[in-house]
């Protein structure tokens, strides 16, 4: 009977037509681990313990993290070069890292800051996007996704002295290599202890047109997992302005950093009303400790989900 069975088996996989066979199914974007997500959030608390307390432009604990980055995404078989500048008299570093394969005139690009400032190890500003993009990175690895469009990735240096880095590497690209990029994402503090869920408002910001697309992408991703979110109008505070200003959709989500949460966003969101969304922003309390876990978890999987969808 065995036998019987097996050979059916058989016949209906070659009765696949060839290509049904070739066409792997539209896959789903994994649910992001947030442990993985917080034990990369622990390497660069280790990193920053070690060279000073800081992963600052132009101090070894940022050379350190670019290096420690570059390393798990070289095992999972990504095309990673680092992209040097100049500023405030140090060198300083972009790491970028391809995924193989995909349309190479169609690159959907993710992007967030790996510098911390010199007062403290930037956890949350900006471990959390940095760590966000890599474990997304890596389980773009592990699930086979196979993206019809190419996606890259970049951790960028020297964006708390001006989006320096940032702006750097879009100015390094030729007109040719810029008209290639159709989308960049940017990630800027995705795990604040009394977290806010904002994405970047296309109309207020007046973003490159095809931006909108990206906000509502993000807001719907959101939605879906029954999280409101509010617009929030970023200005020039992140690096996707470098993108934005060469014509380059843009968006992003952000959980807070300064301002005060009010009490129709704590009725909203949870936490504290009256208090700032990251009472430890560019101090040195912006430890593994000034995490809010859901927050960073969702937003991990919002990054996860969008990428998926608009790569796909
Ligand atoms: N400039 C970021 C923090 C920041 C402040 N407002 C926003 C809005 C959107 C993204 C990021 C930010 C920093 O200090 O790195
Ligand atoms: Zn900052
Ligand atoms: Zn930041």
């Amino acid at each position: 009977m065995k036998i019987l069975i097996a050979l059916a088996a058989a016949l209906t996989v070659a009765a696949a037509t060839p290509a049904q066979a070739a066409a792997p199914a539209a896959l789903a974007a994994p649910d992001i681990s947030v442990a993985n997500v917080k034990a990369h959030l622990a390497q660069f608390q280790s990193i920053a313990n070690a060279n000073g307390g800081n992963r600052a432009h132009g101090r070894p604990g940022y050379r350190a993290s670019v290096n420690w980055v570059k390393s798990k995404l070289d095992e999972a078989g990504f095309t990673t070069r680092v992209h040097s500048f100049t500023y405030g008299g140090a060198t300083g570093y972009n790491l970028i890292a391809d995924y193989p394969g995909g349309d190479a005139n169609n690159v959907v690009m993710l992007g967030g800051h790996l510098d911390s400032v010199p007062g403290g190890p930037g956890i949350n500003d900006n471990g959390t996007g940095s760590a966000s993009i890599l474990e997304v990175a890596l389980q773009m690895k592990a699930t086979g996704f196979r993206p019809t469009k190419h996606v890259r990735f970049g951790w960028w240096g020297a964006e708390e002295r001006g989006l320096i880095g940032s702006s750097a590497y879009v100015n390094s690209l030729t007109r040719t290599e810029k008209s290639k990029i159709k989308t960049y994402l940017n990630f800027d503090m995705t795990g604040s202890p009394n977290p806010g869920y904002f994405v970047y408002d296309a109309v207020e910001g007046d973003f490159p047109a095809g931006s909108l697309a990206l906000q509502q992408r993000l807001e719907a991703d959101f939605a879906a997992r029954n999280i409101p979110t509010e617009l929030i109008n970023v200005g020039n505070r992140s690096d996707h302005r470098a993108f934005m200003a060469a014509g380059i959709p843009v968006g992003g989500t952000f959980t807070g950093a300064e301002k005060i949460k009010t009490a129709a966003q704590a009725a909203k969101w949870g936490g504290t009303a009256g208090q700032a969304f990251d009472r430890c922003y560019h101090n040195s309390c912006d430890t593994t400790s000034n995490i809010n876990d859901t927050a960073l978890d969702r937003n991990a999987d919002v990054i996860a989900s969008t990428l998926w969808a608009v790569a796909a």
